[in-house]
C-alpha cells in the first residue's frame, strides 16, 4: 500500500487502525478513532487490562470525564477489540504506539517496553504499514532505536517498506479525552509526505487546532523542550521563593508584581515537582545531549532544585517546631495533600510521597488527608485533633475554605508549613499560629 492509498483509505474511513499499549495515552486515542469510524485492534501485554476492556470497561483509574461511556459504546459496537496477541496487527493500515518511556534513578531512558512492542510490531506488520510513536522519547529515538529495529526485524526498508512518524502524545489526567481533541499536535514523518499522512490521520480525532506537519527529530524535540521548559521555569519560582526566605520577602507578592511587566511569566513556587511526565522529560532531553557530550547545566540543576524542594518543606518544618522547643521525631504530624497536582488523584511521583517518606524515618507520626486520594479520605478535622504540625502540600480547592481560628483550636499545637500559598501568614501569626511559608518572609535560621 502506498501513502497514497492510505490517504484515501484514511479518507474512507476503511484503514485498520493498530494501538499497541492501552494506557492513558492508548486506551483514549484507540477510542477516538474508533468512534470516528475506524475499526480499531488494541493490542497491551496485560491480559486483565484486555479482559476489561473487551468487557466494556474502563481500566484507566481516577476520573476522566466521558472515557467509561466511550470505551462502552465502541466495544460494544464492535469497532474497537482488545488482545494480547500480537499477530492481529498484521493487517493494520497504521500502527500507533504508546507505551511506557520511564526514566531509571539514572535519569537514563527506560525504552524497554519500546523496543519489545518495536520488536513485535516489526515481526507482525505488512508492507506499506504506517507506524507512529506517541509515547514521549529521547529526540533521536525514533531514527536511532525504532528504525533500525523494524528493518532488521521486518526486512522491509523505511520509506519503500513502511512508513514512520513520531507524534508525541500531550495527555493530561483527568482530561484525557478533551486533550485528545483539543491539544496542538505536532507530526514528525520520516517524509514529507508521511507528515501529510499523519495529518490526515490525526485532523479526524483533533478539533480545529494547529497540526504541525515536521520530521521526526524536530517532534521528539519539541516534546521534550516543552515539559522541560516547564520544569526549568518551576525551578526558577522555587529558586526566588528560597531568596525571598533567606531576604525576609514575600515570593507571593514579588511573583504577583514581576507577572504584571510585559513578557513575564513567573510560574508558582512549591514543595517540588510531581507527576508522570515534567519530572521525567528533561531527562530524556538531556539523554540526548549525553550522547553528544554536550555539556548541559541549567537543565540539571533545574531538577536538582525541584527535586530538593520536599526537604526544604521538612526544613522549614523542622525550624518551626524547634522555635516552640519541639522536634520532628515524636511529633505527631498531618499532611495535607498528597496528589501531584491541585484538585487531582494522581499521586504518580508525588512531592508529598518524599516528604512522608522523611518523616517518618526522622521519627514523625505522620497522618494524611487527601479529599482525591481514596486511601486518605478520613475527616480532615478528626486528623487535626491533637496534631503537632500541619504541613500544606496540595492547594486543593477545598483546603482554601480552611477557617485558621478552627484549624488552631483543633490542633495540639499551632504549627502550620504552607507549601502552597493556601492560608494568609499574616492572618495565622496574629492567631498566634507558628506559620512558615515557602517563599514566605521568615529569615530562615
Ligand atoms: N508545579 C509547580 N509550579 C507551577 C506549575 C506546576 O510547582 O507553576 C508543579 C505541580 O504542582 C506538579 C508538577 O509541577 O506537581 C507538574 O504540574 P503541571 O501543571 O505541569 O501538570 P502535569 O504534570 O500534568 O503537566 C501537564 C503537561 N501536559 C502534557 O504533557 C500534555 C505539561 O506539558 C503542561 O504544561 C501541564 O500539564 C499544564 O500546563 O497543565
Amino acid at each position: 500500500m502506498t501513502l497514497a492509498d492510505l490517504r484515501k483509505n484514511i479518507e474512507d474511513r476503511s484503514a485498520f487502525l493498530g494501538v499497541v499499549g492501552l494506557g492513558y495515552v492508548g486506551l483514549p486515542v484507540a477510542c477516538k478513532f474508533a468512534e470516528a469510524g475506524f475499526r480499531v485492534i488494541g493490542v497491551d501485554i496485560k491480559p486483565e487490562r484486555v479482559s476489561m476492556i473487551n468487557a466494556g470497561q474502563n481500566p484507566i483509574e481516577g476520573r476522566e470525564p466521558g472515557l467509561a461511556e466511550l470505551l462502552w459504546k465502541v466495544v460494544k459496537s464492535g469497532q474497537f477489540k482488545a488482545t494480547s496477541e500480537y499477530e492481529t496487527i498484521c493487517d493494520a493500515d497504521v500502527i500507533m504506539v504508546s507505551v511506557e518511556t520511564p526514566v531509571g534513578e539514572d535519569h537514563k531512558p527506560g525504552f524497554e517496553a519500546l523496543r519489545a512492542a518495536t520488536a513485535s510490531i516489526g515481526s507482525n506488520m505488512k508492507p506499506g504499514a504506517l507506524v507512529i510513536i506517541e509515547s514521549t522519547i529521547a529526540p533521536g529515538t525514533t531514527d536511532g532505536l525504532v528504525k533500525p529495529l523494524l528493518e532488521e526485524i521486518s526486512g522491509l526498508q523505511l520509506n519503500t517498506g513502511f512508513f514512520l512518524g513520531h507524534c508525541p502524545e500531550r495527555v493530561m489526567p483527568g482530561k484525557l479525552l478533551k486533550n485528545i481533541e483539543t491539544m496542538p499536535r505536532v507530526c514528525g514523518g520520516s517524509t514529507p509526505e508521511t507528515a501529510e499522512t499523519m495529518l490526515d490521520l490525526y485532523r479526524i480525532i483533533v478539533e480545529d487546532v494547529d497540526l504541525d506537519p515536521t520530521d521526526c527529530l524536530t517532534a521528539e524535540l519539541v516534546k521534550t523542550t516543552e515539559n522541560t521548559y516547564r520544569d526549568v521555569n518551576i525551578a526558577f519560582a522555587n529558586e526566588v521563593a528560597l531568596i525571598c526566605e533567606a531576604v525576609g520577602g514575600d515570593v507571593w507578592k514579588v511573583r504577583d508584581l514581576v507577572n504584571k511587566v510585559p513578557a513575564r511569566l513567573m510560574l508558582e513556587p512549591g514543595v517540588g515537582v510531581g507527576g508522570h511526565c515534567i519530572p521525567k522529560d528533561p531527562w530524556l532531553l538531556a539523554n540526548a545531549a549525553d550522547e553528544a557530550q554536550t555539556p548541559l547545566r541549567i537543565i540539571p540543576t533545574a531538577r536538582a532544585i525541584n527535586e530538593f524542594m520536599p526537604s526544604h518543606v521538612s526544613a522549614l518544618l523542622k525550624d518551626a517546631l524547634a522555635s516552640i522547643d519541639k522536634e520532628i521525631s515524636g511529633a505527631r504530624i498531618l499532611v495535607m495533600g498528597y496528589a501531584y497536582l491541585a484538585d487531582s488523584d494522581d499521586t504518580r511521583n508525588s512531592p508529598s510521597e518524599v516528604l512522608v517518606a522523611y518523616l517518618q524515618e526522622t521519627g514523625a507520626e505522620v497522618l494524611i488527608h487527601d479529599p482525591y486520594v481514596p486511601e486518605y479520605q478520613s475527616d480532615l478535622w478528626e486528623l487535626a485533633t491533637e496534631i503537632d504540625a500541619v504541613v500544606v502540600m496540595v492547594r486543593h480547592s477545598q483546603y482554601l475554605d480552611i477557617e485558621l481560628e478552627k484549624l488552631k483550636a483543633t490542633m495540639k499545637t499551632p504549627v502550620l508549613v504552607d507549601g502552597r500559598n493556601v492560608f494568609d501568614d499574616q492572618q495565622a501569626e496574629a492567631l498566634g499560629i507558628v506559620f512558615r511559608g515557602i517563599g514566605q518572609g521568615k529569615v530562615f535560621t
